[in-house]
């Protein structure tokens, strides 16, 4: 079975619930998180990339920390381009988008090294 002893979770989540979910993390007893800002490809807007290696055992834990700290929003998007306003059916109208509380990526870490 592959159960490696460590993984390392890639947590994104909106820039304004980063504080809070390393401090959750870091309350709960993980180490700190290396936080990077980052950008979301869809909205262009700011949010957070957190990485942590965890040891597999505690990734469950981890997971309902960040799920716990973070939370989903809506934001509207203008879902034309500014000269296209008002060409069809719908084309004013701002769209609902839900912004999820988090998108983690959970790799394996084959080996892990720290001087
Ligand atoms: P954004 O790319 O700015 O996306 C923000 C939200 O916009 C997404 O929320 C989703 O609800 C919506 N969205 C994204 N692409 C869309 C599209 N092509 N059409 C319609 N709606 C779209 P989440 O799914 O919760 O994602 C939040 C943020 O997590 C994303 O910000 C992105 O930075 C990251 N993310 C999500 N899925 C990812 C993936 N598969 N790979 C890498 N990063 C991801």
């Amino acid at each position: 079975m592959n159960d490696p002893a460590h993984q390392l979770l890639l947590a994104i989540v909106q820039e304004v619930d980063a504080a809070a979910v390393c401090d959750g993390l870091i309350t709960a007893g993980f180490p700190g998180p290396t936080r990077v800002p980052s950008i979301g490809g869809f909205l262009l807007q700011g949010n957070a990339l957190l990485l942590m290696a965890v040891a597999t055992e505690h990734t469950t834990e981890a997971l309902r920390v960040i799920a716990g700290c973070s939370r989903t929003r809506s934001q509207y998007i203008n879902p034309l381009p500014p000269f296209l306003e008002g060409a069809g059916p719908g084309g004013r109208y701002p769209m609902e988008v839900q912004v999820g509380a988090a998108t983690v990526f959970i790799l394996d870490i084959e080996r892990f090294e720290r001087w």
